[in-house]
């Protein structure tokens, strides 16, 4: 018998990109919906995850927390469906991959904060300046029709989704080629799956406050 894979989430939370990319492999899961500052925070809760933050999947005995290591799991885990690039083809995969988990969501977040890079500074912080890391982007998705080639993969679950995010707060700028980008991945059926089950918990979830 397969593995069981519990999802723990928040449907308003970076859970969505777990559960999108979940969607993409079309294995069954089950989910746990926690609440921020309570559930999310219980001892039970932190000996799964210690962080007591979302998502974090556990197959079978391995659990994987961060959403970009979630992706990069499933794809691996689930490699008939197509969704890595083969293991001697995965230079700009991984470049891209670790490059929305580190300097773009860095970034994002301290543009979000109100956080400036302090003028002579750059050099000291990974992401150099969100200006750099918006060009960098930008020519990341503008090179192909998906992040790592001309085929979909798990790394643009992660970009798309930091992407997607970004567009609808205010904390990406609406270049029309994030634009194109984002609007190509919000097409696929997983990606739409997924945010009706969120949207449908999240739903659920304010009626019962
Ligand atoms: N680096 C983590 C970030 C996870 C994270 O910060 N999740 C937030 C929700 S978007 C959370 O659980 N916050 C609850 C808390 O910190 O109490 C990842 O990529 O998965």
């Amino acid at each position: 018998m397969a593995d069981e894979i519990v999802f723990y989430t928040n449907p308003m939370s970076r859970g969505r990109i777990a559960r999108w990319m979940l969607e993409e492999t079309g294995v069954p899961y089950r989910t746990e919906i926690l609440q921020f500052g309570t559930t999310m925070k219980d001892e039970g809760y932190r000996s799964v995850n210690p962080m007591g933050k979302v998502p974090t999947i556990v197959h079978g005995k391995k659990t994987v927390t961060e959403c970009a290591a979630i992706c990069a799991y499933l794809a691996d885990a689930f490699p008939e469906k197509g969704l890595a690039p083969s293991p001697t083809d995965r230079a700009d995969y991984y470049r891209w991959m670790f490059f929305a988990a580190g300097p773009l969501e860095a970034a994002v977040s301290n543009r979000a904060l109100g956080f400036e890079v302090p003028a002579g500074q750059e050099r000291m912080i990974g992401y150099g300046s969100y200006g750099d890391v918006m060009d960098a982007l930008e020519l990341a998705v503008r090179s192909n029709s998906y992040i790592a080639g001309e085929k979909f993969s798990a790394a643009d679950v992660y970009v798309g989704s930091q992407v997607g995010w970004g567009l609808q707060f205010g904390s990406i700028e609406k270049r029309p080629a994030f634009e194109q980008y984002f609007g190509r991945l919000a097409l696929r059926d997983a990606y739409q799956r997924a945010s009706e089950k969120d949207d449908k918990a999240a739903g659920e979830m304010q009626r019962s406050v």
